[in-house]
């Protein structure tokens, strides 16, 4: 797990822990992720299944992003990731025409960019993130896959569209077209909240109530280790990722040891 207390342009401190796992099926694992508590920057990728590569994609849109981290401040976080990821899109769209035959080179993405009193999240696919606040779980995200404009126009039930033959299929990621519309949706952020940012390998492992009952104790790291233990011992065809952020007051015990001084 990792813990950082300081935050340089937050008013929140994060504490996250973050796996990923091929699953019970595959060997290859296409998914990829990126934590970067220090700076308040998550992501999940999953690369574009039925596409050679899509592990090159999810890694170099981690890449793109960890990179930011060597810069000293960023002015605008969430435009700086934006930024990367509409770069990382246009490489791979040019990596991928050098194949030919209109291969794409693609991968979902899923980040949280924690700014001030916000956390954004930027997405592109199906790769989803969760809130989850006094014990409620809401989903913040909203896939760009077929049947979830079927379930939105009333179409598919979410049952249904869990266990439809297209349940796979995206009409949007990084690396498939050089015009790239991020979704962005900015969430309040409060003390005690907690971020799940997974891949579909989870969700079509886990329903919402259970990953609210995993959420309801413990801390990211046993909240992380039960997600991906409950989803392995299921079948588990898909690359599985799950990042679980907590959110926490800024430098709750340094300002309460400041205050016992006595000089
Ligand atoms: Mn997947």
């Amino acid at each position: 797990m990792d813990w950082f207390p300081f935050r340089m342009n937050n008013m929140f401190s994060f504490a996250s822990a973050g796996c990923t796992h091929p699953g019970n099926l595959r060997e290859i694992n296409q998914d990829a992720y990126l934590s970067l508590p220090e700076r308040g920057v998550w992501l999940v990728a999953d690369g574009v299944g039925g596409h050679q590569r899509g592990d090159v994609a999810s890694q170099a849109i981690v890449d793109a992003v960890a990179s930011l981290s060597l810069e000293p401040c960023w002015e605008n976080p969430v435009e700086a990731v934006r930024q990367r990821l509409l770069s990382v899109n246009l490489e791979l769209v040019q990596a991928a025409r050098q194949l030919g035959s209109g291969a794409v080179i693609g991968s979902t993405v899923a980040a949280l960019v924690a700014t001030g009193k916000q956390g954004v999240c930027l997405w592109a696919g199906d790769s989803r993130i969760y809130g989850f606040r006094r014990g409620r779980l809401s989903r913040l995200t909203r896939d760009h896959s077929q049947v979830e404009e079927l379930v939105a126009r009333g179409q598919l039930s979410v049952e249904e569209a869990r266990y439809h033959p297209h349940a796979n299929v995206i009409y949007r990621a990084i690396g498939q077209d050089e015009s790239l519309e991020i979704d962005a949706l900015a969430y309040s952020l409060a003390p005690g909240d907690k971020f799940l940012l997974c891949t579909d390998g989870l969700t079509k492992e886990l329903y919402d109530e259970e990953i609210a009952e995993i959420l309801a104790t413990g801390d990211c790291q046993e909240n992380c280790d039960r997600l991906m233990e409950t989803a392995l011992k299921r079948p588990c065809r898909d690359n599985l990722t799950v990042i679980v952020v907590d959110v926490r007051a800024p430098e709750e015990t340094k300002t309460r040891s400041l205050k016992t001084i006595k000089i």
